[in-house]
């Protein structure tokens, strides 16, 4: 209804092979819940290298590009699409910054990690990110918002 606009928004977010292997997934999941986000979206992968290159494409000439991929594609990553009003700059300010070092504690980055090639998380930068970003990583038949949600307990 017209009463709740932005709240079909939709982010890309995924825990990162380090922050999957340092056992980061619940503590991430329990915070988007606890903020009153929906998940639409969840699966645990090993990335292929043509995905990580198709998604990380704006740093393709980048000097960190191919170690980005390579760290990316070393293990699993859970890949998930959280839903809610301001979702995608709400989930840039719980990440923190590129650069664990500016990232504040209470961020994921502030608390979970130190250097910047092993930040644990991704999150996109921007609705239109997050758009290309969920057309890579998910199947349409995938994303699951069709059940029920109090949406009353959370939003005005
Ligand atoms: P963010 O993930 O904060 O949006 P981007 O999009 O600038 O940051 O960079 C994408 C990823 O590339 C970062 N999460 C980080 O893993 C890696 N990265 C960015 N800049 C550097 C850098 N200077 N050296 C190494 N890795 C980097």
């Amino acid at each position: 209804t017209l009463r709740w606009t932005g709240v079909k928004e939709r982010t890309f977010i995924a825990v990162k092979p380090d922050g999957v292997q340092r056992k980061r997934v619940g503590e991430i999941v329990q915070r988007f819940e606890k903020k009153g986000f929906k998940l639409v979206g969840f699966k645990l992968l090993k990335a292929s290298k043509d995905l990580l290159r198709e998604h990380y494409w704006e740093h393709r000439n980048r000097p960190f590009y191919n170690r980005l991929v390579t760290y990316m594609s070393s293990g699993p990553v859970v890949a998930m699409v959280w839903q809610g009003q301001d979702v995608v700059k709400t989930g840039r300010d719980m990440m923190g910054k590129t650069n664990p070092i500016d990232s504040m504690p209470g961020t994921f980055r502030g608390d979970f990690c130190v250097e910047m090639g092993r930040n644990v998380i991704h999150g996109s930068d921007s609705v239109e990110s997050a758009q290309r970003e969920i057309s890579l990583w998910f199947k349409e038949s995938e994303l699951c918002d069709r059940e029920v949600c109090s949406n009353n307990w959370i939003y005005d």
